[in-house]
C-alpha cells in the first residue's frame, strides 16, 4: 500500500486530496497544526477511515517535521499544502507568511535530504500568484505558462516564488522527485468564507435563506424590500412596519480577472504530477478568465436576481496595496505530458457553490 503524507490536510485541497488518495487505496497522513478549536470540519468525513491518520506538526518547527518524517520514513508522497493562503492577509503579516509560506517548503526539503528521504515523491502547491502583474502576449490573448516570467505583487506570492525556486534547487542539486503545480485559483464549497468567491456564494445563501425566514415569519403581510446605504430592509407594504434587515455584501476591487476552476479537478493534477517518471513544473487552469463582476452575475443569476448592484457594496478596506489585474492561465503541458484536464464549468462552479451554501 502505498503511503502519502499529506500537510494541509485540513485546508480546502488538503481535504479533496486526502479524499482522492483514499479512494486510490493510499494510507493517507494528514498533517495539522495544533489548534485552541477543531479544525478537521473538512476532513471530518474521513475519521475512522482505516488508512487515514491525523498527526500534528508545524511546518514552521523542523523538529517537528523531523519527527514526522522519522516516524513515516516509508512514505511515497509528500504534498505540502500547507501555507498562510490569504494574499490581502499576507499584507498584514508578511513575516508570518514568510515564515509559513515560504521557509515551511525548505523547512521539509531539507528534513528530507537530512534523512535520507530522497526516495519519496514531493508536490509543492505553487501559486498562479508569482506570475503576478505579468503575462504573455500573441495578437489575440494574454495568459500566463511555465515559461512567463513571475513579478510577483504581495508578500504571499513572494513566499511561494521562494518556495518554487527551492523545489528547483533541490531537484536538481539533491536528485529529489520534486514538482511544483503552478495552481491559479480554484474553489468549490469547501473554499474558505474570506476568499471573494465563497464569500460571494456564502452571502447569496445566507441573504436567500433570511428572506425566505421573514416571508415564513410574515406570512400574512406583503413584503416590501428597500435598499439602504448598508442594508436590505423588508417592510410591509401597507403599514411601512419594520419586518427586518441584512447587511449588503461588501467587497473590493471588482475589475480583477481570475481563471477559477474547481479544487475537485485540481487535486487530481498534483497527484498526477507525482505519477510521473521525471518531475517537472506543471501550470494547472482552466485558459479561462472571468472578473468578479462576472462572477457576481451567474451567482446572482442563481437564486434569480438579475441585478446584484443594489446587493453590493465596494468597500475600500478590501482593496489590496497591490493588486493582480489579469490572470488566465494556459494549460497545454498538462494537458499534454499529464493528460489532465479540467472537467468543470465556471457556471458550474458557480452553481455548484450557490447550491451548497443555500442547503447549508
Ligand atoms: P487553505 O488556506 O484552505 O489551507 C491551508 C492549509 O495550511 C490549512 O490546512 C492550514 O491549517 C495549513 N497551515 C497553515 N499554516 C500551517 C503551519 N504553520 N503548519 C502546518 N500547516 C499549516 O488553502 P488551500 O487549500 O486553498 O490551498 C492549498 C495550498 O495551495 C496553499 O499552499 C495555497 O497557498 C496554494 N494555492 C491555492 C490556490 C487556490 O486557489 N486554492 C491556488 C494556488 C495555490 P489550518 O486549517 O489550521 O489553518
Ligand atoms: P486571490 O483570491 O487573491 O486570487 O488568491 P481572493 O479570492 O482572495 O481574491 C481574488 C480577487 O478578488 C478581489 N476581491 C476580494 N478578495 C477577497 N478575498 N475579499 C473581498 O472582499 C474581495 N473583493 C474583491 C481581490 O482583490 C482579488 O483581485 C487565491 C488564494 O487561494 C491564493 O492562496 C492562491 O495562490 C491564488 O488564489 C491563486
Amino acid at each position: 500500500m502505498r503511503k502519502a503524507i499529506i500537510f494541509g490536510v485540513t485546508g480546502q485541497d488538503g481535504s479533496h486530496l486526502a479524499d482522492l488518495l483514499l479512494e486510490k487505496q493510499y494510507k493517507v497522513i494528514g498533517v495539522a497544526r495544533r489548534s485552541s478549536v477543531d479544525t478537521t470540519e473538512r476532513i471530518i468525513h474521513t475519521s475512522g477511515h482505516p488508512n487515514f491518520m491525523l498527526a500534528l506538526c508545524d511546518i514552521t518547527d523542523v523538529s517537528s517535521i523531523l519527527q514526522l518524517l522519522k516516524e513515516h520514513d516509508d512514505v511515497d508522497e509528500i504534498y505540502n499544502l500547507a501555507a498562510q493562503s490569504h494574499v490581502a492577509v499576507s499584507f498584514n503579516q508578511p513575516g508570518y507568511t514568510w515564515d509559513v509560506t515560504g521557509k515551511g517548503c525548505l523547512n521539509i526539503l531539507q528534513s528530507m535530504v537530512d534523512l535520507g528521504l530522497t526516495q519519496a515523491r514531493f508536490y509543492q502547491a505553487s501559486s498562479s500568484e508569482m506570475f503576478g502583474k505579468n503575462y504573455d502576449e500573441t495578437e489575440s490573448e494574454k495568459y500566463q505558462n511555465e515559461e512567463t516570467k513571475f513579478l510577483p505583487q504581495s508578500p504571499y506570492a513572494i513566499a511561494k516564488c521562494a518556495a518554487h525556486y527551492m523545489v528547483r534547487l533541490y531537484r536538481e542539486g539533491y536528485g529529489i522527485h520534486a514538482s511544483a503545480g503552478i495552481l491559479f485559483n480554484h474553489e468549490g464549497p469547501r473554499r474558505g468564507e474570506s476568499f471573494v468567491t465563497r464569500k460571494i456564494t456564502k452571502w447569496v445563501g445566507d441573504f436567500i435563506k433570511y428572506k425566505k425566514s421573514v416571508r415564513k415569519e410574515y406570512t400574512l403581510k406583503v413584503i416590501e424590500t428597500k435598499f439602504e446605504e448598508d442594508r436590505i430592509v423588508f417592510e410591509c407594504a401597507s403599514t411601512k412596519e419594520h419586518l427586518g434587515s441584512f447587511p449588503k455584501l461588501r467587497l473590493g476591487n471588482l475589475e480583477a480577472f481570475r481563471d477559477w476552476g474547481y479544487a475537485g479537478d485540481y487535486v487530481r493534477g498534483m497527484w498526477m504530477m507525482l505519477q510521473q517518471d521525471i518531475p517537472d513544473d506543471y501550470v494547472i487552469c482552466t485558459g479561462e478568465t472571468h472578473t468578479i463582476k462576472e462572477f457576481l452575475d451567474v451567482a446572482f443569476n442563481c437564486v434569480d436576481i438579475e441585478d446584484w448592484s443594489n446587493f453590493v457594496v465596494q468597500d475600500p478596506q478590501y482593496y489590496r496595496p497591490a493588486e493582480v489585474d489579469y490572470l488566465r492561465g494556459y494549460n497545454e503541458k498538462a494537458k499534454e505530458k499529464l493528460g489532465w484536464r479540467p472537467e468543470t464549468s465556471f457556471e458550474e462552479l458557480v452553481k455548484m457553490m450557490v447550491d451548497h451554501d443555500l442547503k447549508t
